[in-house]
């Protein structure tokens, strides 16, 4: 090209040009594909294919009593709200093609609980955690105006004297159907809302845990009664876009006071776990001290990292997959609980 015809030429020379780098990911052999678990779900894959073939085999372990931890981490925008809600549900109560995990793992229960004739016996909670606070999503309705100074007194992370840690005062709803369930989620979704204008939440800055226990009574083979306990978590975290690989960000973001303690503890909590280092800091946050069984614990737990494939995401899709990778190496020692 000649140079005055094209101004950035003369830029070109005094500044220098990159260079250019591509990526390209090739589709499966047949070979690999037969052998396949995936791990990478690209922009093509449905809600169907990654449930079906990620999170359906954890579904089973919970109903085999183990507790199962599903967490959805990444940068605001990436989906992990697609990931675990998905798409509204219909009015004609129809099943949403585009629903997500939860609604998609409810129905997986009950089919399988339905189809066993299984005896058994459920409940749910649903919360939220924002800077460091706990809201019930399914206390009744007058609470949420008073969320800041009533549920504060009345919902407490306490200490059972045995290492757990549970919540008090938090709403536990028995269930039946999924259906029921489903009305639950809407209603927790509606007080999540309301709460946001309420309170000027900021939503990508919360944490949510919509948790299904189960128990299950079975006859062992010597005619014994047996009670199988199941819990499933599932975590929809907080937007991961403030915290930096070295951990929290400097400059901006902190002094605008939007580095999420839970968020930072969780990396840190999976940084020590992977180290080996003694100490793990696990008390430092609420989630952290929550989820505790699912980082190093007796809990089954599946962490989904999703990410952005646009070029303006490239330094938090690499921070996304650097965590996504020190997390794989936490180990877990799965138990069934059973009586
Ligand atoms: P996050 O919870 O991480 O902030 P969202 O779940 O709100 O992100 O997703 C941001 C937008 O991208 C939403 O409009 C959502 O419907 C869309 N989206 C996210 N993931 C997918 C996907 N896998 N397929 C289609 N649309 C998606
Ligand atoms: N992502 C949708 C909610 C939203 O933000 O509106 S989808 C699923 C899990 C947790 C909370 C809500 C849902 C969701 C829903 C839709 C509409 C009203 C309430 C709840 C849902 C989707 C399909 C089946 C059941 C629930």
């Amino acid at each position: 090209r000649s140079s005055d015809s094209n101004s950035t030429s003369r830029n070109d020379k005094e500044k220098g040009v990159n260079v250019q780098v591509i990526l390209r990911c090739r589709p499966l052999s047949e070979d690999e594909a037969r052998i396949h678990t995936p791990v990478v779900f690209g922009p093509a894959s449905q809600q169907k294919d990654l449930y079906d073939q990620a999170i359906c085999p954890i579904v089973f372990e919970v109903l085999e009593g183990y507790n199962c931890t599903i967490f959805a981490y990444g940068q605001t925008g990436t989906g992990k709200t697609y990931t675990m809600e998905g798409g509204a549900r219909k009015k004609n109560g129809e099943f949403p093609s585009d629903a997500g995990v939860i609604p998609r793992a409810v129905k997986q229960i009950f089919d399988i609980l339905e189809a066993q004739g299984a005896e058994y016996s459920m409940k749910v909670t649903f919360l939220e955690l924002y800077n460091e606070e706990i809201s019930d999503l399914l206390a009744p309705e007058e609470t949420i105006k008073f969320v800041d100074e009533k549920s504060k007194k009345s919902i407490a992370l306490m200490e059972d004297g045995k290492g757990s840690v549970f919540v008090r005062g938090l709403e536990e709803e028995i269930v039946s159907t999924a259906n029921e369930i489903y009305k639950i989620l809407e209603k927790g979704s509606a007080k999540r809302r309301t709460a946001e204008t309420l309170l000027n939440k900021q939503s990508s800055r919360s944490h949510s845990i919509f948790s299904i226990t189960i128990h299950i009574k079975e006859n062992t083979p010597e005619g014994e009664e047996m009670i199988k306990c199941g819990k499933l978590n599932l975590v929809d975290l907080a937007g991961s876009e403030n915290i930096s690989r070295s951990g929290a960000r400097e400059g901006r973001a902190r002094e605008a006071g939007e580095i999420n303690k839970s968020l930072l503890t969780l990396g840190r909590v999976i940084n020590a776990l992977v180290e080996h280092s003694g100490h793990i800091p696990y008390r430092d946050s609420k989630l952290t001290r929550l989820l505790r069984d699912s980082l190093g614990g007796k809990t089954k737990t599946c962490v989904i990292a999703t990410i952005s494939p646009s070029i303006h995401c490239l330094e938090e899709t690499l921070s996304t997959l650097d965590y996504a990778h020190r997390a794989k190496n936490i180990k877990n020692k799965p138990e069934i609980n059973q009586k």
